[in-house]
């Protein structure tokens, strides 16, 4: 889009209005001088790409067929094609809303106390005026806008969805927003557009509770025969689109999702956007904050049955469907080679999560964990270990890195690709490595330490030691899962096999974490203690 180029033009020109004729001739020949350079500008906007990060839903380290999943995602793979594909690439934790906000604002979510799965009616996480990864671009001339799935909070507690509900993404650096509030498979069950819901008829105004009923709006408790599938005692609040969710809705009935639309609506908005942006001159970037394949699974009728791996697997494939229709925009407006896109995923998978929608049946032998252990919620690899793709065809050579790398490390590494660095005295952001050489291929070198999260704990691993420190709360957490919540049927991914003790794992010979070797190399378990500890108290500069 050659944007300094037209920034210097309209600079030189302005300048020219209030010069005599003698400058204005020696300006003239400045102009022609600068043409050349406006040409190479084209290259330094290759330099200074747009960001896409396309970040789904639980989507698992062997759920995408370029790391070799059985569910057909061509769409995905093309990425890997022509990208750059990480094995050893984590989210910074096995839920949601600490991942989200760790890639946003740059810090381990250990830091913000708070940074735990929110219920819909949670205050806004992020503090406004605090550096994130939007507003650093934004003050850096790009245009910024999440799309999909927030999870972060909004508001101050108290939300009032009949009004402006604020503070939110507008607050903490998104130029505009379009957002599903919480989760799929939380009240309230409507599209935030700004700070509105969108089509709200202001006589039937919405309530929302997470403690009890309100209003009269069947219950998956109390309607049991209006549901697509049935569900566990959590999922069975409010009623919509036939499905059972968390938390209480009266209201709003003219503005409610309807699910199957969603990647629809989510898709249409983001290329939008993206279009409005190319018109244009500054550089953007927008969060693509995908749904699926978290629960509950209701993807488009024209994906139903085509996996062969039930609705999980259907959702994956309109998952594919639409990060394809942005592949295509961004060809369609010629973007594609300033563009660099990242595909990943917030957490690792998980299979049964509450609705006895098929899932464990249809699903049938494939294992969305791959050769890792555990699953969303634990802190065994496959609880952050997810797929990350970079791919920039201008910039970034087809290849593949099994280094370490962090979604906590985009915030420094954009900065760096965006040609605007991090201040060092910045105390925010503090765990955010630039690995931009990484990023697109030219260093190998990735972290030597990172920290991951699970329910009540952490982790810390290096280039070949995992150490997963003791942790009572994992063991109640999962106790609660596997029995309460889950009929005593147990999750095939997030089943505890932990119960107490320390353990060290070689990643390298066992990636599959199954041999606790902390006797063996007490040196190397004291070693990663001390490490964690020091993060945990101090960021590390
Ligand atoms: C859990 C929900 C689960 C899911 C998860 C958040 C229950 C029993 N389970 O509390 O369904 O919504 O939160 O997932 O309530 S996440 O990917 O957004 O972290
Ligand atoms: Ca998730």
């Amino acid at each position: 889009m050659g944007a300094s180029y037209a920034a210097a033009m309209s600079a030189v020109m302005l300048s020219a209005m209030q010069l005599p004729r003698l400058e204005i001739a020696l300006l003239a020949v400045a102009l022609v001088a600068f043409v050349p350079m406006s040409f190479a500008s084209d290259t330094s906007k290759a330099e200074r790409p747009n960001f896409l990060v396309i970040y789904t839903d639980d989507i698992g380290f062997a759920d995408i067929s370029s790391y070799g999943g059985p569910i057909a995602t061509p769409r995905i793979d093309e990425l890997a094609e022509t990208g750059r594909t990480f094995t050893r690439a984590h989210a910074s934790s096995s839920t949601c809303t600490p991942s989200r906000y760790s890639l946003l604002t740059g810090l381990y979510p250990f830091r913000n106390t708070r940074a735990e799965i929110l219920q819909g009616d949670a205050p806004l996480l992020i503090e406004p005026g605090s550096l994130t990864l939007a507003s650093h671009l934004a003050e850096h001339g790009y245009h910024t806008a999440v799309i999909g799935k927030w999870h972060l909070g909004l508001g101050e507690g108290e939300v009032n969805w009949n009004g402006p509900v604020t503070p939110g993404p507008l607050e903490i650096g998104f130029d505009e927003s379009y957002l599903m509030p919480a989760t799929n498979d939380r009240v309230p069950c409507v599209y935030l557009d700004g700070h509105f819901v969108e089509n709200l008829d202001p006589t039937d105004p919405i309530r929302i509770s997470y403690r009890q009923q309100v209003g009269d709006w069947p219950t998956g408790m109390s309607h049991p025969e209006l549901l697509r599938y049935t569900a566990d005692g959590q999922h069975s609040g409010t009623i919509v689109n036939s499905i059972g969710r968390i938390g209480f809705q009266h209201g709003g009935e003219a503005a409610l999702w309807v699910d199957q639309e969603m990647a629809e609506k989510f898709t249409e908005r983001a290329i939008e956007t993206i279009e409005r942006a190319e018109a244009s001159d500054e550089p953007w970037f927008v969060f693509f904050s995908m749904h699926q394949p978290h629960l509950p699974l209701a993807p488009n009728d024209q994906f139903v049955g085509k996996s062969g791996y039930g609705l999980r697997g259907d959702a994956i494939l309109e998952a594919d469907w639409s990060i394809g229709m942005l592949i295509d925009a961004l060809d369609r407006l010629d973007a594609r080679d300033d563009t660099l896109i990242i595909f990943s995923s917030d957490n690792g998978p998980v299979l049964n999560d509450g609705y006895n929608d098929g899932t464990l049946r249809d699903n049938g032998a494939h294992d969305p964990s791959g050769p890792y252990r555990g699953g969303k919620y634990t802190l065994w690899e496959a609880g952050t270990r997810v797929p990350f793709i970079a791919s920039w065809p201008a910039r970034i050579e087809p290849s593949e890195t099994d280094e370490l790398f962090g979604q906590v490390d985009l915030l420094a590494s954009f900065a760096a690709l965006a040609d605007a660095p991090l201040s060092n005295d910045v105390a925010q952001a503090v765990d955010s490595e630039d690995l931009s050489p990484l990023l697109v291929g030219d260093a190998s070198r990735g972290r030597e330490l990172l920290v991951t999260q699970g329910i009540g704990g952490q982790a810390i691993q290096d280039e070949r030691w995992k150490l997963i420190p003791a942790n009572n709360a994992r063991r109640n957490f999962a106790n609660h899962w596997t029995k309460r919540k889950h009929g005593g049927e147990g999750n095939p991914l997030t089943s505890p096999q932990i119960t107490a003790g320390a353990y060290l794992f070689d990643l390298i010979a066992d990636p599959g974490e199954t041999t606790n070797v902390i006797d063996r190399h007490p040196e190397v378990a004291e070693r990663l203690r001390a490490a964690l500890e020091r993060i945990r108290e101090a960021p590390q500069p």
